[in-house]
C-alpha cells in the first residue's frame, strides 16, 4: 500500500484482517466428496504459469480481499457527506445487509468450486450498494423487478438468507421450488419477483406494477434494476417510455458495470451517461457512483420520494464493477488486471466501513457482533438449503398452467 492509502484501524499492519471470517470461510469438501472429486486448496498450492492453478488462486486473492471489509483503500474514495434522513440504528442495519451480502456471496463462490450446487453462480462482489440501499429503504408491500446479478434487491428488502440459499441450489424449500435457474432471488411474501430469464422483462413487470399501483390509487412504488447491456434492449425504452408517459411511481435503476458478459459499454451505447437516456422520455436521469453507499442513498431516497409523492419515475445510473466473470463459468479475460484492480480499490465495503468509523459508530466490537450475526445466519442457510430435498421430475410443470393443458394430465406429467 502507497502513502496515499488510508489507514484506519489499530493493529492492522500486524493482524492478518478479518482472521475469523477466513477461517469460517475455508473451502471445505463435504463429508461425502470423493478425493479428487471437489476442489481443495491444493489445486492452487504450486501452480504453472498461466494454468488452472494461477486463475484458482487469482480467485481466492480476490475473494480473501472481498472479505476483509475494513481493509484500506486509497484517500481520493474517502467518503464525507451525510445520508439524508437516515438514523443511526438504520445505517449500521444497512451495513449489516451488505456485509451479508459480500459473506454470503464469498462463501457461494467457494460452494460451487466444490461442486456442492449445479448450474453455474453469477457473483453480484463489488455491486452490492446499487440495490441493497434502494431496497432497504422501501416498504414491504412495494414491488422490486430484480435482474440476475440481485441478491441484494432481495437481501435488503430483508428476504432471509435460507430461501435465496436454496434458489441456488435448486431445492424445493426456493420459493420456485427448485425448478429455475440460479441467482435468480425473489420471494413473492416481500415483494420481489424472479427476474425472468430474458433481460428486461422484470423492467416491463415493474413498469406494469406501477401502474396498477396508479390506477388503484394505491401510495405504493415500484423499482426495477438492469445492466447497462440492457438498456439496448427494446424493453428498456417500452418501459421508460410508459412510465414517463403515465408519470409512474417507479425508480429505475442502470448498474453499469462496464460489459454485458463480454461485451465492452462502447459497443452497447455510444453515450457517457447512460442517464442521457432519461432526456428520451421526459422525466429526470441522474448518474452517480454506484460504489459510494452515501450518494446511493440519497439519490435513491429522493426518487423514491418523488416516486411515492406521485411527481414520476427517476432514472439512476450507478457506476460500478462485478470482480468476477458473468458467472462462474466465465474466466473473464477479456477485462485486463489494470481495470478490475482499480475497481477493486474503490470497493463500497471498505469505504462506507470507514466512513461509519468516521461517524463514531462503528468500531471492532460492533464489527465483530455483525459478522459473527452474518456468518451464522450463512451457514444456518446453508444447512437449510442441503439439506432441502430436490424437485422431482412430477413438478416440472407445476404452476405453470392455471388450469390443465388441453390433451395433457398437468399433475400426471403426461
Ligand atoms: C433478451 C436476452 N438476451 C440475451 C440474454 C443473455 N444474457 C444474459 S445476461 C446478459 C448480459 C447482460 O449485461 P448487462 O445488462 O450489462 O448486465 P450485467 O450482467 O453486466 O449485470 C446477456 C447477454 C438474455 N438472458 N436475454
Ligand atoms: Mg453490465
Amino acid at each position: 500500500m502507497t502513502e496515499e492509502t488510508n489507514r484506519r484501524r489499530r493493529g492492522k499492519e500486524e493482524a492478518p484482517p478479518a482472521a475469523d471470517t477466513e477461517a469460517t470461510l475455508a473451502e471445505e469438501a463435504p463429508e461425502s466428496a470423493q478425493e479428487g472429486e471437489y476442489e481443495t486448496e491444493d489445486v492452487a498450492a504450486a501452480p504453472a504459469e498461466g494454468s488452472k492453478g494461477d486463475f484458482l488462486s487469482e480467485q481466492r486473492r480476490r475473494e480473501s480481499l472481498a472479505i476483509d471489509v475494513t481493509r484500506d483503500f486509497p484517500d481520493k474514495y474517502r467518503l464525507s457527506g451525510a445520508m439524508e434522513g437516515c438514523s443511526d440504528e438504520q445505517k449500521l442495519e444497512l451495513f449489516e445487509r451488505l456485509v451479508k451480502l459480500r459473506l454470503f456471496d464469498a462463501r457461494m463462490r467457494k460452494l460451487f468450486r466444490q461442486g456442492r450446487f449445479e448450474g453455474t453462480y453469477y457473483s453480484q462482489i463489488g455491486q452490492e450498494a446499487c440495490d441493497a440501499v434502494l431496497t432497504y429503504q422501501m416498504k414491504r408491500d412495494d414491488f422490486v423487478g430484480p435482474s440476475h446479478r440481485d441478491l441484494g434487491a432481495a437481501v435488503g428488502k430483508g428476504v432471509p438468507l435460507k430461501f435465496l440459499t436454496a434458489q441456488v441450489y435448486n431445492r424445493v424449500d426456493s420459493p420456485d421450488g427448485g425448478r429455475y435457474t440460479a441467482c435468480h432471488y425473489w420471494h413473492p411474501d416481500y415483494g420481489v419477483m424472479q427476474p425472468a430469464t430474458s433481460i428486461m422483462m422484470n423492467w416491463i413487470a415493474a413498469t406494469g406494477a406501477a401502474f396498477g399501483y396508479k390506477m388503484l390509487g394505491k401510495d405504493n412504488v415500484a423499482a426495477a434494476f438492469g445492466g447497462d447491456g440492457a438498456t439496448a434492449h427494446g424493453d428498456f425504452h417500452e418501459g421508460c417510455n410508459f412510465a414517463g408517459v403515465h408519470r409512474l411511481p417507479i425508480v429505475y435503476v442502470i448498474q453499469n458495470n462496464l460489459w454485458a458478459e463480454s461485451l465492452p459499454l462502447h459497443l452497447t451505447s455510444a453515450l457517457e451517461n447512460l442517464s442521457d437516456r432519461a432526456k428520451a422520455f421526459g422525466f429526470p436521469g441522474v448518474s452517480i457512483d454506484g460504489n459510494d453507499v452515501l450518494a446511493v442513498w440519497n439519490a435513491t431516497r429522493a426518487a423514491l420520494e418523488r416516486a411515492r409523492s406521485g411527481e414520476g419515475p427517476t432514472l439512476i445510473e450507478m457506476k460500478t464493477y462485478r470482480w468476477f466473470g458473468h458467472s462462474d463459468i466465465d474466466p473473464a479475460d477479456y477485462r485486463s488486471d489494470d481495470e478490475v484492480e482499480a475497481w477493486m480499490a474503490k470497493d463500497p465495503l471498505p469505504r462506507f466501513s470507514a466512513w461509519l468509523e468516521d461517524e463514531g459508530l462503528l468500531d471492532d466490537e460492533t464489527l465483530g457482533g455483525v459478522v459473527e450475526r452474518v456468518e451464522e445466519e450463512i451457514e444456518t442457510a446453508v444447512d437449510f438449503a442441503e439439506s432441502s430435498a430436490k424437485p422431482g421430475a412430477e413438478t416440472f410443470l407445476s404452476e405453470v398452467y392455471a388450469e390443465s393443458y388441453p390433451g395433457f394430465d398437468v399433475r400426471a406429467g403426461r
